[in-house]
């Protein structure tokens, strides 16, 4: 029945597009004048979106709209808020086919793992409308006799939301409900690959009621409006998911003071990872080879917790790596929208050049071990592996954000346990072993924030996985967990003379 529903909602998107997307400021729709064309990765002579990209005089409205709706937004009782959250959550459960289609076909997802972004954007809606009902109560503490002091938490202000294109839905959603549950106001800036689905959320939005200026949507370049909010005097708290030079980027603006600015502008900053999977000598290697294939190709490699190092003890290198290549000559890659597909394009032409010349490079270095083969007519970029790489090459360093695998053989665990972390990164893990003690030393050394053990090591489920890194990965945010919300948070304490009279 799903896939009836899914086909019947490709055809509806399909035949709508391509979709006209505006600029949102106070719930009313702009334009600019200044088109970009999206085109489907899949198929790159179809257009899906025709997008008006916000000037930086939109951006000023923008946050001036947000500035103005913080005034009263932030005394809107928290249930109010957290009930507008829930009503988004319930009407993307309604539309979610919908919802699926216009990513396969805007971001090349093949259907599953559309399907995982859209459930995770509702996990996030639900949880944090829960979460912050929890925080909003205020915590006793202390006890002295005479005084009462409670902890609370107050919203900070204008949020700039800057989302990356990978999980269009979730990571978006994710930060603007965290944002706006929190009682603070919000501009989001959605990835130029990724507008249509933004749209969807932005419209969304509109639908569930949130007041005017409250959330406001800012299609736009990166350099030019996403510069523009993080720079800006009113920005209290800038959230932002994406590659590691952009996420630095923003820490350093966000730290020079602008006239007039009362705020130190707090950064929630997710970046990439160079994620590896440890496979030991006791190690169910079917298992094992299973869990690579969906780490790291899975949406072709371009999650920040893609697997794209694999470090194989000695002992069972040979045999892994045969069972490797053999089962990725099965991975079926089709347009997107093909039910068959496993994996679809790579998200845009410059992803592709880019992901292409990694590959031509590598071939230069290193032992190709398989490389597949790819439909045309859009961005296909082949599933790639190779072999015996040493732990310090480009390669086995650098985010590639595509399908292509660093196999690298390790002597034992203490030398697999160096590789691992030897990387500025520090964001998902695994291992596959038997052996209790070797799986605690990773459980112990292996600096990831989230260690996966016997499975793939992507696929966070909100609130079972809090999801987030170190190291050059991030400062440790935990999207979907108990400490996410109160970043968008200020604490403050409240203590009261209790033995005053005449009140
Ligand atoms: O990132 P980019 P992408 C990471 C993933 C990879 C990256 C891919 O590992 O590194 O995200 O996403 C805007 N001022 N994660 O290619 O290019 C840009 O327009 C202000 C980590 O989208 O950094 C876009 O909206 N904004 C992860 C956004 O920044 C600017 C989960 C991101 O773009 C800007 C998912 C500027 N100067 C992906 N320049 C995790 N750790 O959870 C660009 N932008």
């Amino acid at each position: 029945a799903d896939r009836e529903k899914m086909l019947k909602a490709l055809a509806e998107a399909k035949a709508s597009l391509p979709v006209n997307v505006n600029i949102v400021i106070n719930n009313k729709e702009l334009q600019s004048g200044k088109i970009f064309d999206r085109v489907n990765p899949s198929q790159s002579d179809q257009i899906v979106g025709k997008i008006q990209m916000a000037t930086t005089e939109q951006a000023e409205q923008a946050m001036q709209a947000a500035q103005t709706a913080y005034k009263t937004w932030k005394n809107v009782p928290c249930e109010q808020r957290a009930a507008l959250v829930d009503k988004l959550a319930d009407i993307m459960t309604r539309d979610r086919f919908k919802l699926i289609a216009t990513q396969v076909l805007e971001v090349g997802k093949p259907w599953a793992e559309a399907d995982g972004d859209i459930g995770e954007a509702i996990d996030f809606c639900r949880y944090y409308a829960r979460h912050m009902r929890e925080l909003q109560k205020p915590l006793r503490v202390g006890g002295l006799p005479g005084e009462l002091s409670h902890y609370i938490y107050k919203s900070r202000g204008v949020t700039a939301v800057i989302a990356p294109w990978n999980f269009p839905l979730a990571i978006l959603a994710g930060m603007v409900t965290a944002a706006a549950v929190a009682g603070n106001t919000v501009v989001m800036k959605p990835a130029e690959q990724s507008t249509v689905v933004a749209w969807g959320l932005m419209k969304m939005i509109q639908e569930a009621g949130f007041p005017q200026g409250v959330i406001n949507f800012l299609p736009g370049y990166g350099e030019e409006v996403g510069e523009y909010i993080v720079n800006h005097k009113y920005t209290t708290t800038i959230a932002f998911t994406g590659s590691k030079a952009v996420g630095l980027h923003i820490m350093n603006r966000a730290a020079v003071v602008q006239p007039g600015q009362q705020h130190v502008k707090r950064c929630i900053i997710e970046m990439g990872g160079k994620n590896a999977v440890i496979i030991d000598n006791d190690a169910d290697l079917d298992e094992a080879v299973d869990g690579v294939i969906y780490s790291a190709f899975g949406f072709s490699g371009q999650k920040c917790s893609a697997a794209s190092r694999v470090i194989v003890l000695d002992e069972v290198y040979d045999r892994f790596v045969d069972r490797l290549v053999e089962t990725a000559k099965s991975i079926e890659i089709h347009p997107a929208e093909n039910p068959k597909a496993y994996m679809g394009p790579v998200v845009d032409k410059e992803a592709y050049d880019r992901i292409l010349g990694t590959i031509a490079e590598a071939e230069k270095n290193h032992k190709l071990l398989f490389k597949g083969s790819v439909p045309g007519g859009g961005f296909f970029a082949p599933p790639t592996i190779f072999g015996d790489v040493p732990g310090d090459a480009k390669l086995a360093q650098a985010e590639i954000f595509g399908p292509v695998v660093a196999v690298i053989r390790a002597k034992n665990l203490d030398q697999a346990l160096d590789i691992a972390n030897s990387t500025e990164y520090a964001l998902t893990g695994g291992v596959f072993s038997r052996s209790p003690a070797n799986i605690n030393r990773v459980k112990e050394e292996l600096e990831v924030g989230n260690l996966y053990v016997n499975r793939g090591i992507t696929g966070a489920m909100v609130d079972r996985h809090p999801f987030g890194g170190f190291k050059m990965s991030g400062i440790g945010s935990k999207t979907g967990g108990p400490d996410y919300l109160k970043q968008y948070m200020e604490p403050a304490c409240v203590t009261e003379n209790t033995l005053r009279r005449g009140f």
